[in-house]
């Protein structure tokens, strides 16, 4: 059972660059944790990522919500990436047909696939939203993220579609890496002749909190032990729980991603001594 696995064997398993090289960081720097940046004002932004950095495997961003963004924002944030050793996520959560999907991920004001090393879809146009990025994104050593379930009260992505979800991933196994999910993928709706055991998904999953059971707009979490042990889930992405409502305090900030880190880490440790 591959979630019984370390994620430094599981790095040897894996074919995408973007996920090898996510797996391999979070068995050197020993964390799980995602922390997402959902802050309006790039000083903020790149404070905060700075900040907590050091505790990241990855960092969340929707570079959409920057009111000031320029390049120069990104310029920084790849700065970043390398002194904290972290990858870029950006949660695009692209939707649409491939030929617009395309143009959205290479250009625009953000190109995204420039910089970010992973990137999410929802899978309801199809298979042809996964052809369309990975045409941009395989030549740049990028990984997909399929948004197979959401955190969210009465989110729509279950039952059959989170199945048709999976399937869509098997048949892209090269740039698809995983999932936005609640629990292990591995095997769900699989055809027969599929051997589960062999599939690996990284799935990364929001909705992670310590304090808070929601927000007032439908957001539901869960606590790290929940999330890694009892669903077999591999990268927590925490957001609110990390920065809270003042982006300036930035201590508090660091000390709340080291509590993440050391939640989420010890949780991985429990599953895989099983
Ligand atoms: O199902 C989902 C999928 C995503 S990517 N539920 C989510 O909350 N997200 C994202 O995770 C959401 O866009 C936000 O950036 C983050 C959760 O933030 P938090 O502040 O609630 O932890």
């Amino acid at each position: 059972n591959m979630h019984l696995k370390s994620y430094g064997e599981r790095a040897k398993q894996q074919t995408n660059p973007a996920a090898i090289q996510l797996l391999q960081t979070m068995e050197r720097k020993k964390t799980n944790l995602c922390v997402s940046v959902d802050t309006p004002k790039s000083e903020d932004f790149l404070a905060i990522i700075d900040a907590v950095g050091p505790y990241s495997c990855l960092i969340k961003t929707h570079v959409d919500i920057l009111e000031d963004f320029d390049y120069s924002v990104i310029e920084r944030l790849e700065e970043l990436s390398k002194k904290h050793d972290f990858l870029i996520f950006e949660d695009r959560k692209f939707a649409d047909i491939g030929n617009t999907v395309t143009l959205q991920y290479a250009g625009g004001v953000h190109k995204i696939a420039k910089w970010s090393h992973i990137t999410n879809a929802h899978p309801v146009p199809g298979p042809s939203v996964v052809q369309g990025l990975a045409s941009v994104g395989l030549p740049l050593r990028r990984g997909l993220l399929l948004l197979a379930e959401m955190s969210t009260k009465g989110t729509l992505a279950n039952g059959a579609y989170t199945e048709a979800a999976v399937q869509m991933a098997r048949q892209n196994r090269d740039f698809v890496i995983g999932f936005i999910a609640q629990r292990r993928m591995d095997g769900v709706g699989a055809p027969p002749g599929v051997d589960s055991d062999d599939e690996d998904f990284l799935i990364i999953t929001p909705g992670v909190g310590l304090e808070q059971k929601g927000d007032k707009m439908g957001q539901q979490y869960r606590t790290p032990q929940q999330v890694i042990v009892e669903s077999g889930c591999d990268v927590i992405i925490v957001g609110r729980g990390i920065y809270g409502d003042n982006p300036k305090a930035v201590d508090l900030i660091t000390s709340r991603a080291e509590r993440y880190m050391k939640e989420g880490w010890s949780a991985y440790l429990d599953r895989i001594s099983g």
